[in-house]
């Protein structure tokens, strides 16, 4: 009985469907839901999932999904197959919608969609019953996803589904995103309501990296009648960040926001495109300092509802996913750093066979982030957060 095995650690569990794991966005498509089966390999050879509740999510209902998304763009999405994409009745839609080389229809797309989706309701409402204090969606996480539109890889935002069910319960939620692309999606659903402060740290270059938004002075529309004003921020980052000046970076913005917002819920977004030697990404951070994000965010002990995003290296992704996992079982310091001998396609992890390899050495990009440039940042939040009473 895992209550009486671990009976000071949190209630995990772990929310995933596999049906998510055989979808193919296309040949040379960067996002490959096959990632999924690999992290799930390695949190089983490590024994990980003998101390979660596991739970197979259902797909979200239309009507779920109707939470946050027009109907119009629902029906689409349900009914839209592969090769529509050129059929001139489809054409007004696929423009309207965003559909197109990031966004491709493929084979059972909806279900996709509704799978993902699902698991991050599901995880939510088991934080809400009780029934859990740290719930796990890795398929979850795409946080580009509007209420019409489809956008960089996203179709269905899990993450603003799940938050509105954390709402339900909740006074205050706080959303932190890790991926190397800003959350604008959560962070434009939240904009009008000061119950949900979206936090993203990202690479920004308005006009050579997506999406472009997300700059340090956009805090959300700044009307007066507007509660959401200033509850929006955005960390905006050069290439190359390194381990160190990350992980200080997050603890003093994440500490400062806790501090003065005090959430009933937390809602982490940990995209694996952040970490060095990302076929998308472009900062320097190893697994462990990924890690450390999560670990400094579960300290506060809040319910936590914690998803996916992006990372385009499977081995990488899932070595950082398990990695999480095991700090979340708070196992972390129990599992060996050596891969098991047992994982299934364990070739994808040599030649080093490790959960740490060296990601920062291995491709060398110059830290941007001068030291003065990342004081300025902290300042201008702890600025941002003097209009924001928790
Ligand atoms: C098909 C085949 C699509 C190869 C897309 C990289 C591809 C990209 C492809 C790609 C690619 C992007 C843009 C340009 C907007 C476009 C899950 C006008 C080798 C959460 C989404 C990034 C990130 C979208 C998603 C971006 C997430 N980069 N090869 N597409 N246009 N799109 O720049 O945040 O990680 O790259
Ligand atoms: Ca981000
Ligand atoms: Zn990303």
């Amino acid at each position: 009985n895992l209550q009486i095995a671990r009976p000071q650690g949190y209630r995990v569990s772990w929310h995933a469907n596999p049906a998510v794991e055989p979808h193919h966005f296309g040949q040379s498509h960067p996002m490959k839901p096959w990632r999924l089966t690999l992290t799930k390999q390695l949190v089983m050879a490590y024994g990980m999932h003998h101390a979660m509740d596991l739970y197979l999510s259902r797909a979200a209902t239309y009507e779920e999904m109707a939470d946050f998304h027009e109907r119009d763009y629902l029906d689409f999405l349900q009914q839209i197959m592969p090769g529509d994409m050129d059929k001139p009745e489809q054409a007004d839609n696929v423009v309207r919608f965003n559909f197109g080389d990031d966004c491709p229809i493929f084979d059972g797309l909806y279900s996709y969609c509704s799978l993902y989706a699902g698991g991050s309701v599901d995880a939510a409402r088991k934080l809400c019953n009780n029934q859990s204090d740290i719930a796990i969606n890795w398929s979850g996480g795409l946080h580009h996803a509007k209420k019409a539109e489809a956008s960089g890889f996203c179709y269905v935002n899990d993450i603003v589904l799940g938050t509105l069910q954390l709402l339900r319960h909740h006074p205050r939620v706080m959303y932190i995103d890790i991926d190397v692309h800003h959350g604008d999606g959560v962070e434009q659903a939240f904009w009008s309501t000061d119950r949900v402060l979206t936090v993203s740290f990202h690479k920004y270059d308005k006009d050579n990296f997506f999406p472009g938004t997300g700059a340090r002075e956009d805090t959300g529309p700044a009307h007066p009648l507007n509660p959401g004003a200033h509850h929006a921020i955005n960390v905006p980052l050069n290439d190359g960040i390194d381990d160190e000046s990350y992980i200080a970076l997050f603890k003093e913005v994440i500490g400062a926001c806790m501090k003065t917002y005090q959430p009933g819920a937390v809602v982490l977004q940990c995209g694996a495109d952040s970490l060095g030697c990302d076929r998308l990404g472009c900062f320097n951070l190893n697994v462990r300092a990924h890690g450390a994000c999560v670990a400094y965010t579960k300290t506060f002990g809040l319910p936590m509802l914690v998803v996916g995003g992006g990372g385009y290296t499977p081995r990488n992704v899932s070595r950082a996913w398990a990695h999480e996992t095991s700090i979340l079982l708070e196992a972390d310091k129990i599992i060996d750093p050596t891969i098991p001998d047992s994982v299934a396609f364990r070739n994808h992890f040599g030649p080093d066979y490790s959960l740490f390899p060296p990601l920062s050495e291995m491709r060398k990009l110059d830290n941007k982030n001068t030291r003065a440039y990342l004081e300025g940042l902290v300042e201008a939040v702890h600025e941002q957060l003097r209009y924001i009473k928790g």
